[in-house]
């Protein structure tokens, strides 16, 4: 028998968990007399229309595919716990960094970005590393991804750039061009690209990653004192990344390895853990910073902003169901609670409006009565009523109003969001020219190790060869305004690469 991993042995694993089978029935319930067959007039005959058993399956068949994700649509989620390991009630009074000791239940989710549903886990992209935790004050979600940067720092490139990492629109082909003519039109792409074909744009799974909240966001602590703050959770794992080639040949042969290697660690005990750890940011910092500390193209020093540690995120459960608990599980940004605030930066910005957007059309307007999706540490109590798919009590006999005289929910003035001063003048402020390319050479010659950048040259040239040359001109140039060494080497190889692509032609004259 091949290998029967816990992954493979999971329908054994359930049915040893069983007693008897329970008797079948229809989606109300009524049992069936007999599954496999359509009733007709006499064997041969037609169908019946009175037939429920065959038009309920068949109507709930048709309907079984909702929307994917339009990007991050592949992914392994899992649960577990937080747990606090360290005191940070000077800068946070949110409930889930109460005590050391204190556990707070969590879910997860990974990911890829670009590809569809049923693409690669072991694709070159950023890893999407969602995670919602069930506090006692509601749900908080710090939707993060394994790197610490993102590709832009204007929101409103998003989509443009997501168009770019999918398919052509006529072609519906991956486009070399689109992906490259955006990049080397917008140089500020530059870093999270870096970072993208080095071997971290393949990390070995998702248990031997990093992840970030990557936003500056705020932290307002019992007194009403607030920090900015960034999140890390370093794998206790250890990094571990692939090589192009190596994510290549599982790409093909097994699409779906980190998704399987994260059920099997979970199912054998073998449970993943993060180490968790802030970096906090005066307001006074931040003003006087010297580039746009809410720029998340860039990391903040951790020479200057050391890594605070708080706690441990442990992984000890695998979902009872992906449809339920992960396809339908729904992030935001904007899920957040007391003690836990937005900063400025743009991008955090954007997506404080998205996500919530994208879970109504995909899940529905009442996507947080979603068990996985529910507050279940605490309760939902406002005066939010009806729309479509409303499963719970909604909200039972209480006033649907407010104010009222007779006790529906009293909001509570110590949950109010601190107040902070700001001013400007309203515009559209054009960020194309921030400083684009420090971070980059710092990243080139200081964090990447010489195979490393070899590996990056590589992985780099060999999918910008397809680009046109114009466009690999103008990627040459960016990177050699990283460090001359980097845009360099880069031309070398893409030189390479055409001399022998012509010696293969010329041997076959
Ligand atoms: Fe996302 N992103 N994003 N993103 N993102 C989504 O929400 C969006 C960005 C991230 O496992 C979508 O549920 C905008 C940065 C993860 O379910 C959508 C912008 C970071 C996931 C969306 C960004 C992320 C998403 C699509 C630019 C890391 C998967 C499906 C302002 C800090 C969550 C969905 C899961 C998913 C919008 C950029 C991480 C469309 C507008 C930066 C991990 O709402």
């Amino acid at each position: 028998m091949a290998n029967r991993d816990k992954a493979t042995n999971q329908l054994n694993d359930f049915s040893k968990t069983q007693g008897k089978p329970d008797v079948l029935t229809t989606g109300t319930g009524a049992p069936v007399g007999r599954k496999n067959a359509t009733m007709t007039v006499g064997p041969r005959g037609p169908v019946l229309l009175q037939d429920f058993v065959f038009t309920d399956e068949m109507a709930h068949f048709n309907r079984e595919r909702i929307p994917e994700r339009v990007v991050h649509a592949k992914g392994a989620g899992a649960f577990g716990y937080f747990e606090v390991t360290h005191d940070i009630t000077r800068y946070c009074k949110a409930k889930i960094f109460e005590h050391v000791g204190k556990r707070t239940p969590m879910a997860i989710r990974f990911s890829t970005v670009g590809g569809e549903k049923g693409s690669a886990d072991t694709a070159r992209d950023p890893r999407g590393f969602a995670m919602k935790f069930y506090t006692e004050d509601g749900n908080w979600d710090l939707v993060g991804n394994n790197t610490p940067i993102f590709f832009i720092r204007d929101p409103i490139l998003f989509p443009s750039f997501i168009h770019t990492q999918k398919r052509n629109p006529v072609t519906n082909l991956k486009d070399p061009d689109m992906f490259w003519d955006f990049i080397t039109l917008r140089p500020e792409t530059s870093h999270q690209v870096s970072f993208l074909f080095s071997d971290r744009g393949t990390p070995d799974g998702f248990r031997h990653m990093n992840g970030y909240g990557s936003h500056t966001f705020k932290m307002v602590n019992a007194r009403g004192e607030a920090v900015y703050c960034k999140f890390h959770f370093k794998t206790d794992q250890g990094i571990k990344n692939m090589t192009g080639s190596q994510a290549d040949q599982l790409s093909a042969s097994d699409p779906d390895y980190a998704t399987r290697d994260l059920h099997n660690a979970i199912a054998e005990g073998n449970f993943p853990s993060w180490s968790a750890y802030i970096q906090v940011m005066s307001f006074e910092e931040a003003e006087r910073f010297r580039w746009n500390p809410f720029d998340l193209t860039k990391v903040w020093p951790q020479g200057e902003f050391p890594l605070i540690p708080v706690g441990r995120m442990v992984l000890n459960r695998n979902p009872k169901n992906y449809f339920a608990e992960v396809e339908q599980i729904a992030f935001s940004p904007a899920h957040m609670v007391t003690g836990i605030e937005a900063s400025p930066d743009k991008m955090l910005q954007g997506r404080l409006f998205s996500y919530s957007d994208t879970h109504r059309h995909r899940l529905g307007s009442n996507y947080l009565q979603i068990p996985v999706n529910c507050p279940f540490n605490t309760h939902r109590r406002n005066y939010q009523r009806d729309g479509p798919q409303c499963v719970d009590e909604n909200q039972g006999g209480a006033p649907n109003y407010f104010p009222n005289s007779f006790t529906g929910p009293q909001d509570d003035t110590k949950h109010l969001e601190c107040p902070f001063k700001i001013s400007g003048d309203i515009g559209r402020y054009n960020t194309a020219d921030d400083d684009n390319f420090s971070q980059v050479g710092i990243f080139w010659r200081r964090v990447l190790s010489p195979t490393d950048r070899d590996h990056l040259i590589d992985n780099m040239a060999g999918h910008l060869i397809n680009a046109q040359d114009f466009i690999q001109k103008r990627a040459v140039s960016n990177f050699g305004q990283a460090d001359p060494e980097y845009g360099r080497r880069l031309q070398d190889a893409l030189n390479a690469l055409k001399a022998r692509a012509q010696s293969g032609v010329t041997a076959n004259l």
